[in-house]
């Protein structure tokens, strides 16, 4: 039925067209576009555009976009299908699976109105196919193997061509066998940029996708069979420290765009500003129906942007606020031993039990100074150094750092802000305070400031260090 001609095709065995219908330019095939690849996961400079209306290109979070060709009046893009092996912080690798050596793939971005064309190599040892969700397109092209199109077999490459319908911000994952490749890492951003260049332009606009993986500590592939305990909380696959931060000019306007691909929900939180929400998986929001929070919760296949201008400056950290999130791999048999001295058990356990992570006995803050042997291929819990000390942070956590004279598209970190004299908290080193006024707990028997962990198997001790008197047991009588 169709007519297409094999004569470019010489050289690139395998290739093979899927699409079939009302689809023009298919004689310009000369060649399947080259397939470029990243080796680093660390963020690369905007694609700034070269054809076409112009836009500021987007700010992939330790990625990059994919460089395309212009064949006619189609734009042609190559993905790879491929296992790869990511970064996730310094210390720590994953063997995944991504597109074009990197997990997530490679940022897709365009105009509205482009016809675009996107070639899919398979080098995946199973079958794969390309959903691109959100976008309207011709049914054929929505990418859900054995509904819309037949699986994209390994050594095989298809091809999708559809015109991008509509500005915004969307994203691209497989819709074949989708449980395993998505946990394996395979996904990427695909922001569609307005015709009008100046249509709800900003200076900086940065992407993420929010991910997760369930990688045993000491080992590299994820298990894919995870529902609910993954134990690498990600942006882009990467936890912090090892999340690039978001660098802007001081009043800059700032976008920031993520969608999530894990399987729950994410409340991400910006310290410093409040924003609106300008975007969503839908399409724009109209300004006059967004109002100003510090949260968004983005839910699981959803993606979401926010709008600020960046009048305050500083290193504003930007987080998900389900505080799990922010914590690198961990056992989940963690125990809770605030109260207990236990730091030498604990250097004494691991000995025997590599990776062996209580917690701490003042909370879990001391374990991102606590120098704990780990396993190879492991992150501590939580980690990352600022200039005032351990941040006890990983997981879905960076900073917006905003900075007075960055040059455009300048994203380089630029350090940690300077802050002008007496503009930090401090020591209070004055006269012995007054006894602050509190309010009176129930009677446990105890004093709020002897608050501890009790183990049922020992004796209640005091601060005397004897055991005390049987305490009134108020809290089985509500
Ligand atoms: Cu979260």
């Amino acid at each position: 039925m169709t007519t297409l001609s094999r004569r470019g095709f010489i050289g690139t065995s395998g290739l093979v067209v899927a699409a079939a219908g009302a689809v023009s330019g298919r004689t310009a095939f000369a060649a399947v576009p080259e397939a470029p690849t990243m080796t680093e996961a660390t963020t690369q400079a905007p694609l700034v555009p070269t054809t076409g209306p112009d836009y500021q290109p987007v700010a992939t979070l330790n990625g990059w976009t994919l460089p395309w060709r212009m064949n006619g009046d189609w734009k042609e893009f190559h993905l790879v299908a491929e296992p790869v092996v990511r970064e996730f912080a310094p210390g720590m690798k994953g063997y995944l699976w991504g597109y074009n050596g990197q997990s997530p793939g490679p940022t897709i971005e365009a105009v509205e109105g482009d016809k675009v064309r996107i070639y899919v190599t398979n080098k995946l040892p199973e079958s794969t196919a390309v959903h691109w969700h959100g976008q309207r397109l011709p049914n054929g092209m929505d990418g859900v193997g054995g509904l819309n199109q037949p699986h994209i077999p390994p050594g095989k490459t298809f091809v999708y061509e559809f015109q991008l319908r509509r500005s915004g911000t969307y994203m691209y994952h497989p819709h074949s066998d989708e449980m395993v490749q998505m946990a394996m890492g395979m996904m990427g951003f695909f922001v569609v940029h307005p015709k009008d260049p100046a249509f709800r332009r900003v200076d900086r606009d940065f992407v993420f996708l929010l991910n997760a993986f369930d990688i045993e500590p000491g080992s590299y592939v994820p298990r894919v069979a995870e529902m609910t305990e993954f134990n690498m909380w990600c942006w882009n696959s990467r936890v912090f420290p090892g999340i690039d931060p978001l660098v802007v000019g001081l009043n800059d306007k700032v976008r920031i765009r993520f969608g999530n691909l894990t399987m729950t929900n994410h409340p991400i939180h910006m310290h410093g500003y409040e924003f609106k929400v300008s975007c969503t998986d839908g399409g724009w929001v109209d300004p006059a129906a967004a109002w100003d929070e510090v949260s968004i919760d983005c839910a699981v296949g959803q993606m979401r942007a926010f709008d600020f201008v960046a009048d305050e400056p500083g290193d504003w950290a930007i987080h998900c606020h389900k505080s799990h999130h922010t914590m690198n791999a961990m056992g989940h048999s963690v125990k809770n031993y605030i109260g207990v001295s236990k730091k030498d058990l604990a250097k004494r356990i691991a000995r025997i039990a590599p990776g062996y992570m209580p917690m701490g006995s003042n909370g879990m803050g001391e374990m991102g100074s606590m120098e704990m042997p780990l396993p190879d291929n492991t992150l501590p819990m939580m980690t990352g150094f600022a200039q005032f000390g351990p941040v006890e942070m990983g997981g879905m956590f960076s900073v917006v750092k905003v900075r007075e004279g960055l040059a455009k598209n300048d994203y380089k970190d630029p350090g940690w802000f300077k802050h002008p004299e007496g503009t930090v908290a401090f020591e209070y080193k004055g006269q012995k305070l007054a006894e602050a006024p509190r309010g009176t707990s129930p009677d446990s028997g105890i004093e709020p400031t002897e608050w501890r962990v009790k183990d049922p198997r020992k004796p209640s001790l005091g601060p005397d260090g004897k055991p005390r008197p049987a305490a009134k047991n108020s809290h089985s009588n509500h």
